[in-house]
């Protein structure tokens, strides 16, 4: 099939993830070929610098043959068998002690699915089998933020914060959002500093207003990762610690992008100082090239559901998939041989942090902030109100056409443009990209003037 007959099927037969349909007609999609290192190109040969790792999961870049001898093999050996009925295979296990050794020295267990969504699902379950063991059953209310992103099954969209989503399904009812530490658009006239003791203070009113009593958990990403890549003030995570540490309430982590070396460190969890009960992952787990998911269970939970009370009735068929668990595998000895997070922490993070930073000087940009290997722009008008170009968040979607055709995947959440790139990338490459995305803005400002 060529190009537009590829499109045709596509548009006939293939319903998108979060797309509206009636547009996708209308464009028709980009036909994405092959990859090779930090690069993807289309079916017209137009080669791009990936600036999202695929979706937040190819942390490695594409060219990994390691991963994916390693699956074939496996597929060849023991394609599939389930871990139910006391059966278990041999790379679940060698996976589950690898996770134990990079995970936080208090998170041992590990439970496996097929993806972030559904690693969220087991956590809503672990944390009603953990108090209902604890002979607290009243513990049922989980908080979670607005703009938070946690998946898209019925549990992840209701723990998510995107009131888009939530319009569209019934929410579960045993779940309350509080504020999003974004103090670019929601600080006011306070300073990052004070916001972010504000935030946090919000738990803290929302925890006393519902009774502390009835709170199972709070769920949150270590910095935003859809919402914009919101990185919360230094004071935000300090203080959740101490509004945690006043109440019996579990935290969850939902590391599915910070997780395996995003921030410079392997979890967010560690660049914060943090200790959470129960850790979600998935993506970059298995550099993107298997689809698993996870959540680690810290010891004060797995005690708890090991030891007392029978079966916790949960599972999927393809909780540690093998074939995905050496995927898992040979990611993780990559990051660990090959010292890839250390990188990012003391010579590509910081380079990025510098060379980003120079395009908060450009006519449109209100903010650039980064960390480790992410970034964001805030597109404003008016730099000293920082006032959008209008309602609908053009800017965004021409920014993020701009940058592609200049040769650069950098996405748009609203008109904030956000960057992921992956954790292998050069000094000269990370030059590239700020070019590539300085070119974009221009681009911009003269569409929108
Ligand atoms: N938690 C977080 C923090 C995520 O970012 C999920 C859970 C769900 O994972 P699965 O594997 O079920 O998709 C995610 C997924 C985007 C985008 O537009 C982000 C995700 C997925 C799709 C699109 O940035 N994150």
């Amino acid at each position: 099939m060529n190009k537009s007959e590829l499109q045709q099927h596509d548009r006939e037969h293939l319903l998108h993830p979060f797309t509206d349909f009636s547009d996708l007609g209308k464009q028709g999609t980009r036909v994405i070929t092959n990859a090779d290192g930090a690069y993807i190109s289309d079916i017209d040969g137009h080669r791009m610098l990936d600036g999202m790792s695929g979706l937040w999961c190819c942390n490695l870049g594409y060219s990994r043959n390691e991963i994916a001898d390693a699956v074939y093999e496996q597929l060849r050996t023991l394609p599939f068998y389930n871990s139910f009925f006391q059966c278990t295979t041999v790379p679940s296990i060698q996976l589950a002690d690898a996770l134990a050794e990079v995970t936080p020295a208090h998170m041992n267990n590990v439970f496996f699915t097929g993806s972030g969504s559904e690693a969220n699902d087991t956590n809503l379950r672990l944390i009603r089998r953990y108090w209902d063991l604890k002979e607290q059953p009243e513990k049922r209310i989980v908080i979670s933020r607005k703009n938070g992103y946690h998946g898209s099954t019925i549990a992840g969209a209701s723990l998510g914060g995107m009131s888009g989503m939530h319009k569209q399904f019934q929410a579960l009812d045993y779940i309350e959002h509080i504020q999003q530490p974004y103090w670019f658009g929601e600080g006011g006239d306070m300073s990052p500093e004070e916001f972010g003791i504000h935030a946090a203070r919000c738990l803290d009113e929302k925890i006393q207003e519902l009774g502390p009593e009835k709170v199972a958990a709070f769920i949150a990403e270590p910095i935003q990762g859809a919402g914009g890549v919101i990185i919360p003030p230094e004071t935000y995570w300090p203080e959740v610690k101490k509004v945690l540490d006043q109440y019996d309430i579990l935290l969850v982590m939902d590391e599915v992008i910070f997780g395996f070396g995003r921030t410079g460190e392997w979890f967010g969890a560690d660049y914060y100082g943090m200790k959470p009960d129960l850790m979600t992952f998935a993506k970059a787990v298995t550099n993107g090239y298997f689809p698993l998911g996870g959540t680690m269970v810290g010891d004060r939970v797995a005690e708890v559901i090991k030891s007392r009370g029978g079966e916790f009735t949960h599972g999927y068929t393809y909780s540690a998939h093998p074939a995905a668990c050496m995927a898992g595998l040979a990611t993780i000895n990559i990051l660990r041989n090959e010292n890839i997070i250390e990188n990012v922490r003391d010579v590509t993070g910081p380079y990025l942090a510098k060379r980003w930073a120079e395009l908060a000087e450009h006519p449109i940009v209100g903010e650039a902030r980064s960390l480790g290997m992410v970034g964001a722009l805030e597109l404003v008008k008016d730099k000293g109100s920082r006032a959008r170009f209008d309602d609908d968040c053009t800017a965004g979607g021409v920014c993020r056409d701009m940058s592609i055709k200049n040769g650069l995947v950098m996405r748009a959440t609203g008109d904030t443009m956000i960057i992921a790139p992956p954790l292998i990338i050069t000094t000269e490459q990370v030059d590239e990209l700020v070019e590539k995305a300085r070119r974009a803005l221009d681009d911009t400002a003269k569409a929108m003037a």
